[in-house]
């Protein structure tokens, strides 16, 4: 779709005056006011696209070379050319179909009709995949990918070549970012790059973002959104935080009784389909679905019940006053390990989400913000509880019989990446009691000068961040917990989430730290603000995370060239439909009205 200020300058019946053009003067563009009878008006995109600056984004890590000349084409000339077999045939394919239909509504969304002539012949797009088979996202996977664009003939080819599936996918991501809707060239046009070479591959295999479903359900075509900003954005890893103490919306087919009780509606739920669909939804677009049953705090609601009355239900404390005193954020709740039937409800329900997001390598467990009041105050300390003098050797116990559940639901084996987040459990004397590093992953999400980031890279435990003052995008860290106000105080900026290089230190191990994750949890968030609470800052994390551009030769940190491959990428992402917040002012970047 047209950008606001476009449509609306042709709408107004004042002539607009000056009327803008830009130039392109030692690779940059410049804003020139137009002889309005003599030169045709150039687009910002065109003048940045044929200016040698590259509209890249996220920024790709390795040698890219860019022509600085165009071809007009019509989007019906595309045609994929692939020879490939086995199981990464029809995920090629549907990756295909994506990236052909976001050319295709370029121009379909744009109030302008192509009116230049092709001057080409084909726009062929060759992918290539080595591994067939390897169709199942994992740390280890191979997600390079060789991206070529060239004149042959009369036909442009775009070579793809890939190891698997998934650098295939990131290849046409890319190749989308060669291509732009010329709204001035004679009526409108779609243009590609004439030549370009560019070899890319991620400096972090795990890429994430955290959405939380709890405390206000998100329905699942706004989760699609998510994943569609994702995958543009080459991020790789959909965290599905999906429950809490507010509501349990995940209908566990072996366990209904959770979304039973712990659901806000029946129109609040997930069922076994819907999952599914995310995970398929997911997989073409390159990313892994991780579901989080975060346990044993931050449970509550769709946990009072027991299988078994005299043990008790399930959880303890629910919706216990004053809640500061047991819990991080009202309504509190924390299982009860004094119901023994916990750890068979856990194995179950680990069941249904090995099963149903098709993962096993990584599981995460949760594990945060346990408060030992409420079990100190809620359990009997009688028969073997009586032995417990500190209560985190309870809290340890807890977690090894959880990952025994885990193991038995995963066919008797512990999963290679459990991930738990940072919390007093992670800390020693703990850590060596409880958190097994060959298999345990902790989430650091305390604030980055916290040392707990470097003590854990030094007993070597491997890590994925998300800092709490960069990569948490929600509204949580500000007064709101201290106060009980809503504010949104203090707001990251798309900057602040962007300068943030955790692993720029000195003395750490850097092949420890998996890779990152975004974070936004919903306490005020709700579908309708999902896309700009999300865009374009997780565009800024996805850059940091994919390819960890150093700062500029700027006073300020970042480099103007950061701006403006942003700005476009931002409107790229509304052009696919997210409500991506705006930059800066029209006035910065206004094209001839
Ligand atoms: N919910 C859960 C939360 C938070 C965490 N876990 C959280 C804590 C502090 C801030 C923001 C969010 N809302 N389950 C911590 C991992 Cl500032």
């Amino acid at each position: 779709r047209a950008g606001f200020s476009e449509r609306h300058a042709r709408q107004s019946y004042i002539k607009l005056d000056p009327l803008w053009t830009w130039e392109c003067t030692n690779q940059r563009c410049e804003r020139r006011t137009r002889d309005n009878s003599k030169q045709t008006p150039v687009s910002l995109t065109t003048c940045n696209m044929l200016c040698g600056s590259t509209q890249l984004w996220p920024q790709p890590s390795g040698p890219v070379t860019l022509g600085t000349r165009a071809v007009s084409f019509y989007h019906n000339q595309i045609q994929l050319e692939t020879s490939i077999r086995g199981s990464a045939r029809k995920l090629v394919e549907d990756a295909f179909t994506i990236f052909y239909d976001n050319i295709a509504n370029m121009v379909l969304k744009s109030d302008k009709s192509q009116q230049q002539n092709s001057e080409i012949g084909r726009f062929i797009v060759r992918v290539h995949v080595a591994r067939v088979n390897d169709v199942k996202l994992r740390l280890s996977t191979d997600e390079r990918y060789y991206l070529t664009l060239r004149i042959n003939q009369n036909d442009l080819v775009a070579n793809i070549n890939a190891t698997t599936f998934f650098g295939a996918r990131h290849g046409l991501e890319t190749l989308s970012q060669l291509v732009w809707w010329d709204e001035f060239a004679s009526g409108g046009m779609l243009r590609v790059l004439k030549g370009a070479t560019v070899q890319d591959a991620p400096a972090f295999p795990y890429r994430g973002i955290m959405l939380d479903t709890s405390r206000n359900f998100i329905p699942l075509e706004n989760i699609k959104r998510a994943l569609i900003g994702m995958s543009a954005n080459k991020l790789n890893v959909f965290h599905w935080h999906i429950s809490d103490s507010q509501s349990f919306p995940f209908m566990s087919p072996r366990v209904p009784q959770l979304a039973k009780y712990g659901a806000y509606s029946a129109d609040m739920m997930y069922n076994a389909n819907d999952i599914k669909e995310i995970v398929d939804f997911a997989l073409v677009r390159g990313i892994r679905v991780i579901i989080e049953v975060d346990t044993p705090a931050h449970a509550g609601n769709g946990w009072t019940w027991g299988p078994q009355e005299n043990l008790g239900e399930l959880a303890v404390c629910v919706n216990e006053q004053p809640w500061s005193l047991y819990c991080g954020e009202p309504p509190c709740g924390q299982l009860n390990p004094q119901n023994p039937h916990i750890y068979d409800v856990l194995e179950k329900l680990y069941k249904d989400i090995l099963e149903l997001s098709n993962e096993t390598e990584i599981f995460h467990l949760g594990g945060d913000e346990v408060n030992l009041e409420c079990w100190s105050q809620h359990l009997k300390w009688e028969g073997s509880f009586a032995n417990y003098t500190d209560l985190h050797d309870l809290w340890g116990d807890f977690t090894l019989k959880a990952l025994k559940s885990l193991a038995n639901a995963n066919g008797g084996r512990r999963p290679s990446h459990v991930v738990v987040w940072s919390s007093n459990l992670s800390k020693r004397p703990y850590t060596a009691k409880y958190l097994d590093k060959n298999n345990i992953v902790v989430q650091t999400w305390g604030p980055s000068q916290w040392t707990e980031t470097l003590e854990l890279l030094m007993e070597g435990y491997r890590l994925i961040i998300s800092h709490v003052d960069a990569w948490y995008l929600d509204c949580g860290f500000g007064r709101w917990r201290e106060t009980g106000e809503a504010a949104c105080d203090p707001y990251r900026p798309w900057q602040s989430v962007y300068n943030h290089r955790p692993w720029q230190q000195p003395h750490i191990n850097k092949k420890l730290i998996l890779g990152g994750e975004a974070c936004l949890w919903s306490e005020q968030l709700d579908p309708d603000a999902l896309d700009a609470r999300l865009w374009p800052r997780a565009a800024a994390f996805a850059e940091r995370i994919w390819s960890d551009p150093q700062a500029g030769p700027y006073i300020v940190s970042i480099a103007e060239d950061v701006y403006t491959r942003l700005g476009t990428q931002r409107d790229r992402l509304v052009r696919r439909g997210l409500g991506a917040e705006a930059m800066w002012p029209v006035w910065c970047t206004q094209n001839p009205g």
